[in-house]
């Protein structure tokens, strides 16, 4: 049965196109940098916003228009939601999905009932998967909604929270591994704390490293070939998230020797609650080998919190496909990470056709951004400079001092020979940017 009867296939029109359901940038055919952009780019839809979100919050329930939603949260209407999700992601052309288990699931009496309906359900998301060609970039387990995570899942003060987490997280890691997922997501949920009057946050830390210790030996058992991702983020729904932000996850991981078997999930709305940029973010991440795949999205520069908007400016987009295209891509032989829409349409499009508009803006403004990163790249506009700039480093003193062949006291002979350090030269900020305006524009 169909339910995008009005929205046709969205195709690649160009960018004098007027049509409102076809893409003007995203061509997937389209070589650059001798792949396609739909090699590229791994665009992966989000089942929680796109197929679960109801447009509620804090001052109002939900309002948007899903003709078929019967209103229950029954096994028999999970498996008729994924009939639309697959309608979906066939009609927009995205090659992935992802999801939380409670997401295309429902929790049952007890965790044996809760499982047997995940196992319902992912049958019916492998049948779809192997109709359509839709692959799995990553699964994720909720441990944050239901209210015996009230504490936190594996940073929970109650033992027996963090054994039904990790029994929860084996299950999803199995469903994972059977429907083919390329990665896994951690994201912190509710692991953090709100007050530290009633927090033992070493115990906590311990027991969130033991979480993840528990979660690769069962990888290895099961024999799950996908990588694992945390998933940054600083606040909410916590004062403090554990996961805080890129570089407090590297440092975690590699303070409890867990580097090796984690990557990042890097989004661009939780690198902005800590104060980041998401250039900033992924520039950490790749420079540490650490990154894996992105949850694109945006936050609202007036609002304080997680508004998970759709991506639509090329400033933002360039800048993480230059930060990608600069590593190699997402891709790895593998399979690897994508660009997974974390993001939600706002309360006022209650309307089905408006999840269309949302990711085909999105599609299209990072098909620009990896055009004009591609660009940038070719004409060395930036990494010239860069080189340039740091080229005091590459013979004499700076040569030295990186190869290590130089102490402080080498350091005093050098300079009380020379007597003082050589000119600064400009960093030319301004320069640059104008520079880079001439390909965003
Ligand atoms: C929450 C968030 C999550 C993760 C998956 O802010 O981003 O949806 O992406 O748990
Ligand atoms: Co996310």
């Amino acid at each position: 049965m169909a339910f995008f009867t009005d929205v046709p296939k969205i195709k690649f029109e160009g960018p004098d196109s007027k049509n409102t359901l076809a893409f003007r940038h995203y061509d997937e055919s389209e070589i650059v940098e001798g792949k396609t952009m739909k090699e590229h780019l791994r665009f992966a839809v989000c089942y929680w916003h796109t197929f679960r979100g109801t447009g509620s919050d804090p001052f109002g329930p939900g309002c948007n228009l899903r003709p078929w939603e019967d209103g229950t949260d029954s096994v028999e209407m999970a498996i008729k939601r994924v009939g639309v999700a697959f309608e979906f992601f066939e009609k927009l052309g995205v090659p992935y999905y992802c999801f939380h288990d409670r997401d295309v699931s429902p929790e049952g009496k007890n965790l044996k009932e809760t499982n047997a309906n995940f196992d319902k359900v992912a049958k019916a998301l492998k049948d779809e998967q192997q109709r359509t060609g839709v692959k799995l970039l990553w699964g994720t387990a909720n441990l944050f909604s239901n209210p015996r995570f009230m504490h936190g899942a594996a940073t929970s003060c109650n033992a027996d929270v963090f054994a039904y987490a990790g029994a929860q997280v084996k299950k999803c890691l199995e469903v994972t591994k059977e429907l083919g997922g390329e990665n896994y997501v951690f994201w912190g949920g509710r692991e953090g704390y709100s007050n530290l009057y009633n927090t033992d946050l070493k115990r906590e830390l311990d027991h969130l490293a033991k979480f993840f210790h528990l979660a690769v030996d069962y990888k290895k058992k099961i024999g799950f070939g996908g990588q694992f991702l945390i998933e940054p983020k600083p606040k909410e729904p916590t004062v403090h998230q554990y996961d805080f932000d890129v570089a407090n996850c590297v440092a975690f991981l590699r303070g409890y020797g867990l580097a090796d078997s984690f990557k990042l999930n890097v989004e661009t709305n939780h690198a902005t609650l800590a104060g980041h940029t998401m250039m900033h973010e992924l520039a950490y991440a790749s420079m540490c080998g650490m990154l894996g795949s992105i949850d694109a999205n945006r936050g609202d520069l007036l609002l304080g919190w997680d508004t998970d908007q759709f991506p639509t400016d090329y400033y933002l987009t360039t800048q993480c496909m230059l930060v990608i295209l600069g590593q190699g891509g997402l891709a790895n032989e593998k399979g690897g990470g994508g660009v997974n829409f974390d993001a939600k349409v706002r309360r006022e499009s209650f309307e089905p056709i408006d999840l269309f508009h949302a990711h085909i803006g999105g599609m299209d403004a990072f098909a620009v951004g990896l055009k004009l990163a591609a660009q940038i790249r070719k004409e060395g506009v930036l990494s010239d400079f860069v080189k340039q700039r740091y080229a005091s480093w590459d013979t004499g003193i700076g040569a030295k001092v990186e190869a290590g062949q130089a102490k402080f006291e080498d350091l005093e002979t050098y300079m009380l020979e020379k007597g003082d350090a050589a000119k600064n030269v400009s960093g030319r900020q301004e320069m640059l940017e104008n520079i880079i305006n001439r390909y965003v524009r």
